[in-house]
């Protein structure tokens, strides 16, 4: 048997905002252990609590040393699997997170730069979605809730560490939270072919995927 060349970090979130479950927490939970590619995948469900979700992060970075690093995060609403191009210096929550914290206008870091870019191949992940049929588009934001609060925080700890890929992905409820949804089996496939798509892709291809609003 030959041995894996390295890890892929990947975590996902707890149930937040009154809801019983996160897709992304199922998500890792199935894929934690499992080899893609010639990687081994050590999977994380990180406390949808400011500061806290970044604590557990780090520790998670420290102790896998991981080559690429996906974060997940569940977005009720959306139709699509959509890796997200950018995360932002800011923590402005709408609803309170898993602790009460309720940060408005706040930097994630303080004096950090106003934003990162994800260093997944967002394009390629989201064509090679497509061909399989699933949905999927690239998001221009990650919302400014503790999704981007990690993003942010990732791309930070890793801004002198260019050769580990990292980024983030969202992605729609399962069917039993509401619609638009996506099974588990689908939401688990998009995350493998993903997580492949960002092992092997080393620039990404330059096709439009923007919207117009
Ligand atoms: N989604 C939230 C936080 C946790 C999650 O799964 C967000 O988009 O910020």
């Amino acid at each position: 048997m030959k041995t894996a060349a390295g890890k892929i970090l990947l975590t996902g979130f707890e149930p937040f905002g009154g809801d019983s479950v996160n897709p992304t927490a199922e998500i890792v939970g199935r894929l934690h252990g499992m080899r893609i590619g010639r990687h081994e995948v050590v999977g994380v469900v990180l406390p949808c609590v400011f500061g806290d979700a970044v604590v557990r992060l780090k520790t998670a970075l420290r102790r896998s040393a991981p080559q690429l690093v996906i974060c997940l995060g569940q977005a009720g609403g959306r139709a699509e699997i959509t890796p997200e191009r950018v995360a932002i210096n800011v923590d402005d929550a709408r609803i309170p997170d898993n602790a009460g914290r309720q940060p408005v206008d706040v930097p994630v870091v303080r004096g950090g730069p106003a934003a990162y870019w994800s260093t997944l191949p967002v394009k390629a992940i989201v064509a090679a979605l497509r061909k399989q049929n699933i949905p999927a588009a690239v998001s221009q934001t990650a919302g400014t809730f503790v999704c981007n609060h990690v993003f942010y925080s990732l791309m930070h700890a890793l801004r002198r560490r260019r050769a580990v890929r990292a980024g983030f992905i969202h992605v729609p409820w399962l069917p039993t939270q509401g619609k638009p949804a996506m099974s588990l089996a689908t939401l688990t496939k998009a995350i493998v072919l993903a997580t492949e798509v960002a092992a092997r892709t080393k620039q990404d291809i330059k096709t439009a995927g923007g919207r117009l609003h």
